[in-house]
C-alpha cells in the first residue's frame, strides 16, 4: 500500500500537470538523465574522494539490490542519519529507487529526535554512521530494535575501512527496479516546527522534482556549476533550492564540506573553483569577517544564496564588496514555498527583500489575525498553496486543522509583506513575537536596529516571563571581537532611543553572551534562550 498523504484536489492536480509543473517522472530521473549524456561527469566530491554520475547511479542501484535481498520493499519507510558525505546521496537514491520513503535526520540530532521520527514513521530500516556518538557501539541500535518491532535492518557506515554500507554499494549486482508512481511520497522532509513533537512533511516525486527543476533554472545552474554543500545535506535548502538535486539535474558537481565555517569551506572553494553555495546568515557573517585575512582565492564564486533566517540589510550590503560575488536571498520552507531574488532584480530588491515565489501558480494570501486579506503592502500572516507546497503533515490531523485554512492554504507562521513587484519581505514570525502587556514587539525589528551598531556581531531578542505584563523582552548580545566602545544596557537603550523607536520596543533586559545557541541548521535557537529564564 502506498504511503498516505493529503493529496492536492483533483482540479489543481490537473492544472499542475497541464502547465507542465508535474512531469510524472520519479526523482530518480535526475540520475538517469545524466547517465545518458554525462556519465563520466563528477557528481560528488568531498575533498578526498569523488564519484561520477555513473558511479553514483551504480552504487545506489547496488545498495538498493542488497536492501531488496534483505526483504526491504517498496512503500516501506526508513531513517537516514549521515553527515555530509557521498554515502548520504548514495543511500538517498538507493531508497528512492526501491520506493522506500526515508526521513533524513540532521547529523546533530540526538536520541530524542531519532526516536520520535521512528515513532511517527515506524521505519523498517535505519542507515546511520558510527561517526555519530549514538552509533559508535551497539547500545542504541539494540534499544531501537527492542522498542520498534517494525525495524528489521540497521546499517551503520563505519566511514573508515570496510563498512557494511560500503560493501553493499560497491558490490556490483543486478537490481530489478520496481515501477515508481510519481504521485507517491518520495521521502519526508523535517519541519522546523513550532509544536512539541516534530512533524514530518511528505514530499511527492512530482512536487519535489518541480521545485528542483524550476529552482535550477532560476539560479542559472549549468553543467559547469560547482556547488559547495556546506549546510546539512538533508536540509531542504541545500537539497532542493536548487541544492544538490538541482546540480544533478544540470550535470554539475556537488562538493561536500563538513560544515559552513570558513575553515572547512575556503580551501574547498579555492581547490574546486566553487561557483555557487548556500549559507544561513550567521555563516555568511563568518565568511565576511574572515574572507580578507584567510588568504584563499575565492574569486571563482559567482553566487552566494542566503536563507533560512532573515538576513540583515547591513550584512547583505557587504556580500558583493567583500566576497566579490552576487547575493541571492532565499526564503523557503521544508513545507514547500520557496522565494528567490532573481539575477535581473535591481540591487535594492536583492538587498532588501527575500525574493518572489518560484512558480506563477504559487498562491499567496497575506492575512490579519482574523484571517482577512490585508491591504496590499501591509504586513500580515503568510498563507500559501501551490504545486510544491504540501497539503498536510504526516499523520497529524489535529495540527493540520490549525496549520491549513479551509481552502488548503498552509499558514507558515511568518509575518510578511508583498511589494508591488511581487517580492516578499519577511518582517517576523507570529511565534517570534513578544506580547508586552498587549503591546506587540516584532523581535527582528529591534534586532536589526541593534545589528546596525558597529560593535554588535549577533543579537537575539526573546520573551521572558513577567508577573505584571505577562512578558517582557530580553536581548542577548554577542559583541564584535574588538569593540570600539564599552557597551552597556544604558548605552544600548540610549542608542535605540536615538534611532527613534517606541519605548516599549526597547528591550527590558540586555544580557551579554559569548555566542548564541544555534539549532541544527545554524539558526539562532530562541527556545534555548527562553529556557534560561525558566531555570532561574
Ligand atoms: P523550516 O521550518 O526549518 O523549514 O524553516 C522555514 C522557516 O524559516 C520559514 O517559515 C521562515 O520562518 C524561516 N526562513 C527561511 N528563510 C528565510 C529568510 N530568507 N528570511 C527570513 N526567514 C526565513
Ligand atoms: O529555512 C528553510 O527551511 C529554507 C530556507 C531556504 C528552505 O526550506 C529552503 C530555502 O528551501
Amino acid at each position: 500500500m502506498s504511503i498516505e498523504y493529503t493529496p492536492w484536489p483533483t482540479d489543481l492536480a490537473q492544472r499542475y500537470r497541464e502547465k507542465g509543473y508535474w512531469q510524472d517522472k520519479p526523482l530518480t530521473c535526475l540520475l538517469e538523465e545524466q547517465l545518458a549524456t554525462n556519465s563520466n561527469g563528477i557528481a560528488l566530491a568531498d575533498g578526498k574522494r569523488s564519484v561520477s554520475y555513473q558511479q553514483l547511479s551504480q552504487y545506489s542501484s547496488n545498495l538498493a539490490a542488497s536492501l531488496a535481498q534483505k526483504g526491504l520493499k517498496q512503500h516501506d519507510t526508513a531513517l537516514i542519519q549521515l553527515p555530509n558525505c557521498i554515502e548520504f546521496y548514495i543511500s538517498y537514491f538507493a531508497l528512492l529507487k526501491l520506493g522506500i520513503a526515508p526521513v533524513c535526520a540532521l547529523f546533530n540530532h540526538q536520541k530524542t529526535e531519532l526516536q520520535s521520527y521512528c515513532e511517527i514513521l515506524q521505519p523498517t530500516l535505519i542507515i546511520a554512521s558510527s561517526m555519530h556518538e549514538l552509533f559508535n557501539d551497539d547500545q542504541f541500535t539494540h534499544k531501537l530494535f527492542n522498542r520498534f518491532n517494525c525495524l528489521s535492518t540497521v546499517i551503520v557506515d563505519h566511514h573508515k575501512g570496510n563498512s557494511e554500507l560500503k560493501q553493499a554499494y560497491l558490490l556490483d549486482q543486478q537490481f530489478n527496479a520496481p515501477a515508481l508512481n510519481p504521485s507517491d511520497v518520495a521521502f519526508f522532509q523535517l519541519s522546523g516546527g513550532s509544536t512539541g513533537t516534530p512533524k514530518l512533511i511528505p514530499r511527492t516525486h512530482n512536487d519535489y522534482l518541480y521545485s528542483v527543476v524550476a529552482s535550477a533554472e532560476i539560479c542559472q545552474l549549468d553543467g559547469e556549476t560547482r556547488y559547495l554543500c556546506a549546510l546539512p545535506a538533508p536540509h531542504n535548502f541545500p537539497l532542493s533550492s536548487p541544492g544538490a538535486l538541482g546540480v544533478f539535474h544540470v550535470g554539475g558537481s556537488v562538493v561536500l564540506a563538513a560544515d559552513p565555517s570558513p575553515t572547512s569551506c575556503f580551501s574547498l572553494i579555492e581547490h574546486y573553483q566553487i561557483t555557487h553555495t548556500a549559507l544561513v546568515p550567521p555563516a555568511l557573517q563568518l565568511w565576511l569577517s574572515h574572507a580578507a585575512q584567510a588568504g584563499y582565492d575565492l574569486t571563482s564564486l559567482k553566487l552566494i544564496q542566503v536563507g533560512g533566517a532573515k538576513l540583515s540589510i547591513s550584512v547583505a550590503e557587504q556580500v558583493e564588496p567583500i566576497l566579490g560575488c552576487q547575493l541571492q536571498q532565499v526564503f523557503g520552507m521544508a513545507e514547500g514555498l520557496v522565494n528567490y531574488t532573481r539575477h535581473d532584480d535591481d540591487i535594492w530588491s536583492v538587498i532588501n527583500t527575500q525574493g518572489k515565489p518560484i512558480s506563477p501558480d504559487d498562491e499567496i494570501k497575506i492575512v490579519d489575525e482574523q484571517g482577512n486579506d490585508v491591504p496590499s503592502g501591509t504586513v500580515g500572516r503568510l498563507l500559501t498553496r501551490g504545486p510544491y507546497t504540501f497539503r498536510g503533515y504526516y499523520k497529524s490531523p489535529l495540527h493540520n486543522a490549525d496549520a491549513f485554512d479551509d481552502e488548503g492554504f498552509y499558514s507558515s507562521g511568518d509575518l510578511v509583506k508583498q511589494l508591488p513587484s511581487g517580492h516578499l519581505v519577511v518582517e517576523g514570525r507570529d511565534k517570534d513575537q513578544i506580547n508586552r502587556g498587549g503591546e506587540k514587539i516584532a523581535a527582528e525589528e529591534v534586532e536589526n536596529l541593534l545589528l546596525g551598531h558597529d560593535d554588535i556581531a549577533h543579537v537575539a531578542i526573546v520573551s521572558m516571563p513577567d508577573s505584571t505584563l505577562g512578558e517582557k523582552s530580553c536581548a542577548f548580545i554577542v559583541l564584535q571581537e574588538n569593540p570600539t566602545t564599552k557597551l552597556s544596557a544604558l548605552v544600548l537603550r540610549k542608542y535605540l532611543r536615538q534611532l527613534g523607536i517606541a519605548d516599549f520596543k526597547v528591550p527590558d533586559k540586555f544580557q551579554f553572551v559569548a555566542a548564541l545557541p544555534l539549532t541544527a541548521v545554524g539558526k539562532v535557537n530562541k527556545k534555548a534562550l527562553r529556557a534560561t529564564f525558566e531555570q532561574q
